[in-house]
């Protein structure tokens, strides 16, 4: 691929995270020749301006893609299934949001802190895990580089965002509904295909996704195979719960690791994660000093916090990971890639 003078496209650009990758791109300075907006016929005409520009949303049509050399999608996996293809057939290189082809053999899924060799057999479609992964597989590299991880155990406290600027505006309404004492109104979450829906706002849900047969969520399931897939090891113990939180943005996790070293201390633990591209230790218990979402909020970083050792298994740790779920878990994992692809 030609590595300057791009033209880009981003399919889903009025999204939470489609908005999100406009500003990574300005903000890195990403050689980009044209940048084009695509949404559903919904969106098209409005205008978006950033970077001193004005940009005007086009309805995304198979058409869109002739002449684009990056395409970055964030609509929806239906949205990828129908237009992924058709731009590579026009020679763009496809960056996936969805879930749409993270687990198909030939297409890589990429954290660029920790697989980005498997770039080079890319044919056409690159996919960007899902965020709870991102954040997780980002922070853990450097202790798997170092000591060996066999088994992870994690919860996550999930941020609404990550089911799209709708399921914000539900959180924003409910949250009215319940101060002025009125119904509230739940459409959306904890799935909008689900059959019953629940208030998201001063609750917590068990469930993002719907259910497989073994009684797990597909977010659950994508947490677990996605990770074993991104770290290259099909043996490697993974298990998750993912649970939403009236959070508007930022993914926190409960994570709990066996090392593969008896001996590896928390001290070994911290320098290895302080040393790593992209991860922020935030450990103090003296100070009161961990992550917490609303702080991570607009920041490129993994925050980690709270490592403390499993008094009864050695090489079992625990600690807390939040990032932006937009960010990191999103947009920014994306532009990365694209500017993994063009070094
Ligand atoms: O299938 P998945 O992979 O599980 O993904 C499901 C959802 O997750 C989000 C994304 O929502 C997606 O829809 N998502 C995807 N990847 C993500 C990630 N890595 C992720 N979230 C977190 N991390 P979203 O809200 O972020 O983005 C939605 C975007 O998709 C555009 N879109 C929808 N249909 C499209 C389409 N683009 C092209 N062609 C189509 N057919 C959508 O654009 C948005 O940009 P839009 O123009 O349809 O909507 C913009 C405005 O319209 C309002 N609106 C929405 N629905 C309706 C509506 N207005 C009237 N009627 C409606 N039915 C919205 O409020 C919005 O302001
Ligand atoms: O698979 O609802 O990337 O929080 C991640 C966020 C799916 C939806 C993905 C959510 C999305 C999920």
């Amino acid at each position: 691929m030609n590595k300057e003078n791009l033209n880009v496209a981003i399919v889903g650009a009025t999204g939470a995270v489609g908005t999100k990758i406009l500003e990574k791109l300005l903000e890195r300075n990403f050689p980009a020749k044209s940048i084009k907006l695509l949404a559903s016929k919904r969106s098209a005409g409005i205008e978006i301006a950033a970077g001193g520009q004005t940009y005007i949303v086009e309805e995304t049509v198979p058409e869109s893609f002739k002449g684009v050399d990056i395409a970055f999608f964030s609509a929806g996996g239906s949205i990828s299934q129908k237009f992924a293809n058709e731009a590579v057939k026009h020679g763009a290189v496809v960056i996936d949001n969805t879930s749409a082809f993270r687990m198909d053999e030939n297409i890589p899924l990429v954290v660029p802190e920790v697989n980005p060799q498997t770039l080079k057999d890319h044919s056409g479609i690159i996919a960007n895990p899902n965020c709870s992964t991102i954040q997780m597989v980002a922070a853990l590299q450097p202790i798997k580089e170092k000591f060996g991880i066999n088994r992870i155990i994690v919860s996550t406290y999930q941020a609404v965002s990550g089911a799209g600027a709708e399921a914000i505006d539900e959180l924003d309404q409910q949250s009215t509904q319940f101060q002025e004492r009125a119904n509230i109104k739940a459409e959306l979450l904890p799935s909008a295909s689900a059959e019953r829906h629940y208030p998201i706002a001063f609750n917590a849900i068990p469930q993002i996704d719907m259910f497989d047969e073994s009684g797990y969520t597909l977010e659950e399931l994508k947490m677990m195979n996605e990770t074993k897939k991104i770290f290259g090891d099909e043996q490697m113990a993974v298990t998750a719960t993912c649970v939403r939180l009236p959070v508007v943005t930022g993914h926190s996790e409960s994570v709990y690791i066996e090392t593969n070293d008896e001996n590896a201390t928390v001290d070994d633990i911290r320098s290895a994660m302080e040393k790593a591209p992209g991860i922020v230790v935030q450990d103090d218990p003296s100070a009161q000093l961990y992550p917490m979402p609303l702080f991570a909020e607009g920041k490129d970083e993994v925050f980690v916090g709270r490592i403390r050792k499993d008094p009864k298994q050695p090489g079992g740790f625990h600690m807390w990971i939040v990032s932006d779920n937009l960010l990191k878990g999103a947009a920014l994992n994306s532009v990365q890639i694209a500017e993994e692809l063009i070094k």
